[in-house]
């Protein structure tokens, strides 16, 4: 059973951390900030939390507070840019990985330049384990194609945050959809326009779409076990 009170706190406490952390940034203490990262850690909050809880939920506000005109689109450009630095300090220094033998693409579609929300499903996948082709943003659906041609993925997945951009990745998972050597390779897509509407991905043509990690992580071990009871029925 839930515990509202508990949870209420530590969303609370959560609240505190991002407003803490959105202080230093804009006090140009990226030392600071990172310090003061790394000793959430040491308190034992999961990366997890910190990712979501912390910088995911910053982010938002950044954007609103950009929205109001309250900060410049410079401010915002190097906020998101200074969470990206400490992303990687992060995902080099604090992470382990025990390969699980799944190999996984990510990246943003054609057009799109929001990456932060699918390098944080990506490095959380990696903590669990996933092999990660990340590619980054603003990808070309022809070298999508050639890259998914070239390795053998068991998923890829898809982050759009603008609506317009829907049309390339409708593009991109018909030409995946298309190729019978791909057939295998689960589709996942996810960002901004899947949380509106929860039927948007089948009409996008892919096999699932995730609002967030925990999602994504049932998703991909069900299709495991599902692979392995597949294949355990023709032994
Ligand atoms: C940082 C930022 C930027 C940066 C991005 C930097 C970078 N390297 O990523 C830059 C400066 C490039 C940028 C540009 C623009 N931006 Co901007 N940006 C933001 C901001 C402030 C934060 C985005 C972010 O990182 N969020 C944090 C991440 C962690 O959250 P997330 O993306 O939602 O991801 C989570 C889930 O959605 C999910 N998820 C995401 N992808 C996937 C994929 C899969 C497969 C799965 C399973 C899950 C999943 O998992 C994540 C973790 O929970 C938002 C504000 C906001 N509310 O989001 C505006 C925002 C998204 N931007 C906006 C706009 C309008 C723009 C511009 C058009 C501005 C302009 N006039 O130039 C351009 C467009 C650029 C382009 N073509 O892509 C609007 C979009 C409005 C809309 N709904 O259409 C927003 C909402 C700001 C606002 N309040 O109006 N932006």
């Amino acid at each position: 059973m839930i515990n509202f009170n508990t949870e209420n706190k530590k969303l609370e406490k959560f609240e505190q951390f991002r407003d803490e952390y959105i202080k230093l940034i804009f006090n140009n203490e990226l030392d600071r900030a990172l310090k003061f990262i790394l000793n959430l850690k040491k308190m034992n909050f999961s990366i997890k939390d910190i990712y979501l809880n912390v910088f995911r939920e910053s982010l938002y506000k950044i954007g609103d507070m950009w929205e109001n005109n309250e900060i410049d689109v410079g401010d915002e450009h190097y906020f998101s840019e200074s969470t990206k630095i400490i992303m990687s300090h992060i995902f080099v220094n604090e992470f382990n990985h025990e390969e699980n033998q799944k190999n996984i693409i990510c990246g943003t579609i054609e057009g799109e330049y929001h990456e932060i929300g699918i390098k944080m499903i990506s490095d959380l996948l990696y903590a669990e384990g996933f092999n990660i082709n990340y590619l980054g943003t603003n990808v070309p659906i022809k070298s999508y194609m050639r890259f998914l041609n070239k390795n053998n993925f068991d998923a890829i997945l898809i982050s759009v945050t603008l609506k317009k951009n829907l049309d390339n990745l409708k593009k991109l998972v018909k030409s995946i959809k298309k190729e019978d050597n791909l057939k295998k390779m689960m589709v996942i897509v996810g960002g901004y326009p899947f949380y509106e509407d929860s039927n948007l991905y089948k009409k996008i043509g892919a096999d699932f779409f995730g609002n967030d990690i925990e999602d994504i992580q049932f998703y991909l071990k069900y299709e495991k076990e599902r692979n392995l009871k597949i294949s355990l029925f023709f032994i």
